[in-house]
């Protein structure tokens, strides 16, 4: 998602290796881990329309809907990736064809920290299309009954409209093996719908919000979202004023930041408060189209 046009703890070499995302738009696995089948998904295909040029200003073609998902059957889920593909499923440029964002939702279950949803954001790309693989012996659960719909908003910044597929691929573990189960939990510094305005000027934007947590958390993965202009994103907790993790943005535009598996599974007790905040370097000519957001995966209690 980009501004102004816009998501084996067994193995500490794994660990350290998921800290480096690779990017192989040929390969449709997860780009962490890859513990269970791959299954790959489309959904589609659409027609975006054409981008059209005014002066030098290129306004891409917007297509943004709440789309029926498939369901991946009765498994657990430990991986996720995404690409867009054209009709012969051939990956496409990601900054002509572009995702603004895809956020897949367990339709009904509860999501953790936003109830008006109508459902359980279970995982999510943006243009920085962070892939993630949950720690060896995890997953998150998905039944075969389960209906699953996507937000999906692509871009097209070629002047041709383009059929494409939203392609998303998943590791998954039959819902019979024996593992432990996550539950997402969506940290947005503007609570259930994301987006805000940072205003043109100078200097930093900083906002944040509160999550107040009822249960035991241990945080296993955790994936940033910015849009182009963010700094950082920061995890702190509230008692303390102590910084949890940080997540520096290694690239203004676009954006360069990188799932994190903590060595230690970080333990966020139960009556604590975290705040996360994202931090923006505003633009002296105009507002960013911004967001700030931390999916991590967590095991309660
Ligand atoms: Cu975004």
């Amino acid at each position: 998602m980009r501004a102004p046009a816009c998501l084996a703890v067994s193995l500490l070499a794994a660990l350290a290796a998921a800290q480096t995302p690779r990017l192989d738009p040929q390969d449709p696995r997860p780009n962490l881990g890859n513990e269970g089948e791959v299954k790959v998904f489309h959904i589609g295909p659409y027609t975006l329309p054409a981008g059209r040029q005014i002066g030098t200003l290129l306004l891409p073609g917007e297509f943004e809907q709440f789309v029926p998902a498939p369901n991946p059957g009765d498994v657990y889920m430990t991986g996720f990736d995404s690409r867009i593909v054209d009709q012969n499923l051939v990956p496409q440029d990601p900054q002509l064809l572009y995702l603004h964002h895809a956020v897949l939702v367990k339709a009904l279950a509860p999501d953790l920290t936003c109830a008006r949803i109508g459902g359980e954001r279970f995982a999510a790309a943006g243009a920085e299309r962070i892939p993630f693989a949950l720690p060896d012996g995890h997953g998150y659960r998905i039944r075969g009954s389960d209906t699953v719909f996507c937000i999906l908003h692509m871009q097209n910044f070629t002047l041709a409209p383009k059929t494409v597929y939203y392609q998303f691929s998943m590791t998954v573990r039959p819902g019979s093996a024996a593992l432990k189960e996550v539950r997402p939990l969506w940290l947005d510094v503007v609570n259930c719908t994301s987006t805000y305005i940072v205003p043109s000027g100078t200097g930093l934007d900083v906002r944040s919000a509160e999550f107040p947590l009822t249960q035991r958390m241990t945080v296993l993965t955790m994936g940033p979202h910015l849009h182009c202009g963010g700094v950082k994103l920061e995890l702190i907790d509230k008692a303390s004023q102590q910084l949890l993790h940080g997540f520096p943005n290694l690239n203004p535009c676009p954006v360069d930041l990188r799932t994190v598996l903590p060595a230690t599974p970080l333990v966020l007790p139960a009556g604590s408060t975290v705040i996360l905040r994202a931090t923006y370097q505003r633009d002296p000519t105009k507002s960013l189209d911004a967001m700030g957001i931390l999916l991590s995966y967590v095991v309660l209690g």
